[in-house]
């Protein structure tokens, strides 16, 4: 991580000095070490970058589809030869258990990159409506802003998709986790891109961020992040009727039928929630069981909880880390804090409280029962390790209360019987549905209904949302 280039910004294919002057400190969340300083750019850096991207897109965008997977196995085969260092690296940037780092934050991506591969051809495949050809083209430049929580995972998803879709890319990751970016801009160095196809500018959101929303070289705004955030972006991009594909997010819900072995659905459900210390955008928050049950379920919950012991996110057993940052441990304080006083019922998580590392922006995971189903533990997203648990009377409460929440990007299902679970599936207004415990599918899109987002990610899904279609009429 010391030899990463963090002075330099990466445009047009090389290591360059930015115009900006100041730097964005990067903290350790569990030691609160400062570990790196990474340029804090501004508007100069972004055009500079755009340009690059623009240069490059008409060589990329007629890249034939050997050559675009080509480039992306070169990519895989990179990030499988450094998962390590960076399994090390976004624990350290953002404080995820490097047990959950080796499988996930630097797993996925190569997951991620199979799906793109195995549906390059479907995606690019051209088809006939009647008298006309359907072609799809790349979209153009692409702006890419990215969170803190899974900063890898998401940097690929986008990047793979415009390499994929022949697309040029400029990449902002957050200011918070941004030299997991720095490790991978080093690692699309070596695979022999053509310059300017892949460029990483760091910098904040209210300056960098707003730059590449507002530049007219840029025809495709990739954002995930908060809801408020992906409005103003969207707001932002409005103004050049720039297409945006928005990741904001969502309150989901594992949904345990009468039927279910509640055990095993709990069980998977509090893991669900705590995962990744409660921040992820698909993190099952909910937990809806039905009324006869509760007081089992919660027993359950409560065995579960007591394995998430907050601790060194650098030892191979921790399951809880820190949060990423002071200001999100604030944010879930607050949460939690609004809880209590709305009446919720804490009914898992009090010992660990006590138990605290004292450096380290940790929270204790906590379950509430009681929550009143309008309350704001039961429709807003929390982002730390927050479970809250609802009772219901009959399936049909149990679909409206999952679909009760301004939200809709995932939930999981659970019953003895699969097609109930399927059929009760299908009443969900959410992107995704998990069946009785089944894995996450990274060539399957993602995306939300509702206010968790506009747009797919992954696979054929993925690398369309980077294209335009065409459609050319031909005579007889
Ligand atoms: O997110 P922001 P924050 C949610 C989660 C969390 C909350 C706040 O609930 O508690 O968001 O996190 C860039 N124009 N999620 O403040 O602000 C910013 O620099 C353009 C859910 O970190 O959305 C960063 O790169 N860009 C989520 C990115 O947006 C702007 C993941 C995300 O930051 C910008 C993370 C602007 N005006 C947080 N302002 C998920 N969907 O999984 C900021 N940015």
């Amino acid at each position: 991580m010391n030899s990463l280039p963090l002075r330099s910004i990466y445009v047009g294919g090389r290591w360059t000095a930015p115009r900006a002057t100041g730097t964005i400190a990067v903290e350790n969340p569990a030691t609160q070490r400062i570990i790196g300083e990474v340029p804090d750019c501004g508007s100069e850096d972004v055009w500079t970058a755009v340009d690059a991207a623009r240069r490059a897109l008409p060589g990329w965008a007629a890249a034939g589809i050997e050559e675009r997977a080509a480039a992306l196995s070169a990519l895989r085969e990179g990030l499988v030869k450094r998962q390590d260092e960076l399994a090390e690296t976004v624990t350290r940037e953002m404080g995820s258990p490097i047990t959950f780092s080796r499988r996930v934050q630097a797993g996925l991506p190569v997951r991620v990159l199979d799906g793109f591969l195995a549906e390059l051809a479907a995606a690019t495949a051209e088809e006939r409506v009647g008298h006309s050809l359907v072609v799809r083209e790349p979209v153009g430049v692409v702006g890419a802003i990215t969170p803190w929580n899974y900063p890898l995972h998401q940097a690929v998803a986008k990047i793979g998709a415009a390499v994929g879709a022949g697309c040029a890319l400029v990449l902002k990751p957050s200011e918070l986790a941004p030299l997991s970016s720095y490790l991978l801009a080093e690692i699309i160095d070596g695979i022999g891109l053509p310059p300017g196809v892949f460029n990483l500018v760091p910098g904040r959101g209210a300056t960098a961020g707003v730059a590449l929303t507002v530049d007219d070289g840029v025809d495709l705004v990739s954002f995930t992040g908060s809801l408020e955030t992906g409005r103003a972006v969207g707001a932002a991009a409005a103004r050049t009727v720039k297409k945006t594909s928005l990741e904001l997010g969502g309150k989901s819900a594992t949904l345990v039928l009468p039927d279910a072995d509640l055990v095993t659905a709990v069980e998977d459900g509090v893991r669900g929630a705590l995962l990744n210390a409660g921040q992820t955008c698909t993190a099952r928050t909910r937990l809806l069981v039905p009324r006869a049950r509760l007081d089992e379920a919660l027993d359950v919950a409560r065995a579960v909880v007591a394995d998430y012991v907050p601790g060194d996110p650098e030892d191979p057993a921790t399951l809880l880390g820190p949060l990423a940052s002071a200001g999100q441990r604030e944010r879930v304080l607050a949460h939690v804090a609004q809880a209590a006083r709305s009446g919720a019922r804490q009914v898992a998580g009090q010992d660990l409280a006590n138990g605290l590392p004292h450096t380290g922006h940790y929270v204790a995971p906590s379950v509430w029962a009681d929550v009143a189903p309008s309350s704001p533990l039961a429709r807003e997203e929390v982002f730390g390790p927050v479970l809250a648990v609802l009772a219901y009377d009959g399936e049909d409460e149990a679909v409206s209360l999952a679909n009760r929440t301004d939200y809709g990007l995932a939930a999981s299902v659970w019953s003895a019987d699969q097609d109930r679970a399927v059929a009760v599936a299908r009443r969900l207004r959410v992107g995704q549905v998990d069946v009785n415990g089944a894995k996450f599918n990274a060539a399957a899109p993602f995306g939300g209904y509702k206010q968790s987002g506009v747009g797919r990610e992954l696979g054929r899904h993925g690398i369309q949302e980077f294209q335009e279609v065409k459609s050319l009429q031909l005579p007889g």
